[in-house]
């Protein structure tokens, strides 16, 4: 057993379109546990911070723009393997590849608004959840 923390959270798009429940609900039927979780705005300063990795990129601008644009919920999730599990049940990237039965393959419609977001690696982890939760 390796117990790790993750972050993710639930997009703009995720939260307008009402799926907040479904959301948890999967993580916790997976057998993860919410430890921490608050819904509010990103600062302009933490969205460049958490996507630093792709400043430059020409999708950067818009990007900050959509996760600064409404509330969010910001989550810190514990569990056996919990930073892949995390990922396996979003789902690809792009809504559009992500397979039936994940969280963008079945609520997401464009990579621009994929309904969440969660640490690719556990070193990420801890810089995510040093940004959001301080
Ligand atoms: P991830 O969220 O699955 O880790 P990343 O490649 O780290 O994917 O990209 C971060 C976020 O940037 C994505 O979730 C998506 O919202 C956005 N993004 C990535 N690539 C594109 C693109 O080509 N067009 C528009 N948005 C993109
Ligand atoms: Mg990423």
């Amino acid at each position: 057993m390796t117990i790790q923390k993750t972050y993710t959270m639930i997009k703009p798009d995720g939260v307008r379109n009402g799926h907040i429940g479904e959301i948890v609900n999967r993580f916790e039927r997976a057998g993860l546990t919410v430890e921490r979780m608050e819904l509010g705005e990103v600062t302009a300063e933490q969205a460049r911070e958490n996507y630093k990795e792709h400043e430059g990129k020409p999708f950067y601008d818009g990007l900050i723009s959509y996760i600064t644009s409404g509330p969010v919920v910001k989550m810190v999730i514990s569990g056996d393997g919990a930073v892949a599990k995390c990922r396996s049940l979003m789902g690809a990237t792009n809504p559009a590849e992500a397979a039936p039965g994940t969280i963008r393959g079945d609520f997401g419609l464009i990579m621009d608004e994929n309904v969440i977001h969660g640490s690719d690696s556990p070193e990420s982890a801890e810089r995510e959840i040093a940004i959001f939760f301080g």
